[in-house]
């Protein structure tokens, strides 16, 4: 028993280097990235191609949508000509680039104030803006 103390002592560093290299491993294995999640942008949905949306042509969509919608009326054709084509990961890019603007029922545009706002988000503009109908053919984007 004691010689394998000795044997052990004598070794000491080579098992303190071997236990620092599996812990390590243990550690890497632990928090290495899923390959995925390097391919796939956070709160993109996995199951539509990835979206190739500039942020100019975003920002142009955004501006779009925004006249199409704000004030007395609707632009719809304006609307479906900024959303053709676009899949659910192109229009969560608008979504997050649209952020909040306040939307005032009455005038059927930008609320002046936030506090007579009835929800900001692009979704509930467009639910606003556009008849059941209209809603139904882009609804495939809300995903
Ligand atoms: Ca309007």
């Amino acid at each position: 028993m004691v010689a394998i103390l000795k044997i052990l002592y004598k070794f000491k560093y080579l098992l303190l280097g071997l236990i620092a290299v599996l812990v390590g491993v243990i550690v890497y294995m632990f928090t290495k990235k899923d390959d995925q999640s390097e391919v796939v942008t956070a709160g993109e949905n996995p199951n539509f191609p990835t979206s190739t949306l500039t942020t100019p042509r975003i920002k142009l969509l955004v501006t779009q949508l925004f006249d199409a919608m704000d004030g007395f009326g609707t632009d719809e054709a304006m609307i479906f000509s900024a959303l053709e084509g676009l899949n659910p990961n192109d229009y969560k890019k608008l979504y997050d680039a649209w952020g909040n603007k306040p939307y005032d029922v009455i005038t059927g545009g930008e609320a002046p104030f936030e506090f007579i706002s009835q929800g900001g988000d692009l979704t509930h503009w467009l639910a606003f803006e556009l008849s059941v109908t209209d809603i139904n053919k882009i609804k495939h984007l809300f995903q």
